[in-house]
């Protein structure tokens, strides 16, 4: 009996941080969570590289906020003894604020990811936010910062 309230606990507490999130596209597919993906071409890939990332992770720090984007350290495997998996994430206010934040809260993002050897963590995750052209495709992006979504507003 135990077992059982526990699993439905567990059950409903995914069923609504996936409900509330939009779909992250990734040309026509829809990206889940990839942050083993994005880990990976974080240490292999060379400067550049574009891919598409659909990150979870935790604010380590604002590395700053200047000229309407926000940049943030942010670790995916939320240990924060660990650097080797952490990204810098950019967010351009013009597309809707973000709400109140701080260390140690969850950030999910989705947006285009590169290899940046310009970047305290040598990869960036930006483009997060809705495309704002018609005729040039790109896929929507956003940001989640402890469950409140940013990015979406037109
Ligand atoms: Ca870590």
């Amino acid at each position: 009996m135990k077992f059982l309230i526990l699993l439905s606990l567990l059950v409903s507490v995914t069923a609504f941080a996936n409900t509330d999130l939009p779909t992250c596209k990734n040309k026509m597919e829809d990206l889940q969570i990839n942050n083993e993906q994005v880990i990976e071409w974080r240490s292999t890939q060379k400067p550049k590289f574009l891919g598409r990332a659909f990150i979870q992770g935790v604010i380590v720090s604002e590395i700053e906020n200047r000229q309407g984007h926000v940049h943030f350290e942010v670790d995916l495997d939320k240990d924060l003894s660990t650097t080797n998996d952490r990204v810098e994430v950019i967010y351009n206010i013009e597309f809707g604020n973000l709400p109140d934040y701080r260390a140690g809260d969850e950030l999910i993002a989705c947006g285009d990811f590169i290899v940046d050897s310009w970047s305290p963590m040598g990869a960036v995750v930006h483009w997060l936010h809705y495309n704002p052209k018609v005729k040039n495709k790109h896929e929507d992006g956003f940001i989640v910062i402890h469950g409140e979504l940013a990015g979406l507003n037109k």
